[in-house]
């Protein structure tokens, strides 16, 4: 008999340039069909403070500044998805960070390419663990 599942939250967020591009509905779409169940979807316009605590990991980094203009240049739809081993399960489900060889089938592979900006414009976020996932998601959502 194997364990019962451990469900996992992972939070997800379409970033401007998925939200402007209109592939929100599509980005969940895949979520949905790889079984994984929406827990809350929220459009927000962020923050520069809620971006730099966000991306606490990236401080110093030379991307940090324009990945934080970039974030902030329209709304987000921000998500909590739930499932078993789901924040490995987006992540696979997204691809790739760089779109321009993100394998084709994932998200990032599939609908992104490089634009030649500022910084790489790649659709969706996802926790990289369960640490990430715990502090990113009361970041977003405080009354989850
Ligand atoms: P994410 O956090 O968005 O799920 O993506 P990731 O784990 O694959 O990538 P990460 O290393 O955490 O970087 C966060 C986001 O910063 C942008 N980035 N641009 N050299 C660059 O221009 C560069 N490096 C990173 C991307 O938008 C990346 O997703
Ligand atoms: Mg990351």
């Amino acid at each position: 008999m194997t364990d019962a599942p451990v469900q996992q939250r992972t939070l997800v967020l379409v970033k401007p340039d998925g939200v402007r591009r209109s592939l929100a509905g599509e980005i969940l779409r895949r979520i949905e069909a790889k079984g994984y169940t929406l827990v809350a979807v929220e459009l927000r316009q962020a923050s520069d403070e809620l971006l730099a605590e966000h991306y606490e990991e990236h401080a110093g980094k030379p991307f940090l500044a324009p990945l934080v203009e970039f974030m902030g240049s329209g709304p987000v739809l921000a998500v909590v998805v739930e499932g078993h081993r789901a924040i490995e399960g987006f992540r696979s489900l997204a691809g790739a960070t760089d779109p321009t060889v993100a394998a084709p089938g994932t998200i990032r592979g599939d609908l992104g390419r490089d634009w030649g900006l500022k910084v790489i414009q790649n659709l969706v976020h996802g926790s990289d663990s369960e640490e990430s996932a715990a502090r990113e998601i009361a970041l977003w959502f405080p009354a989850l």
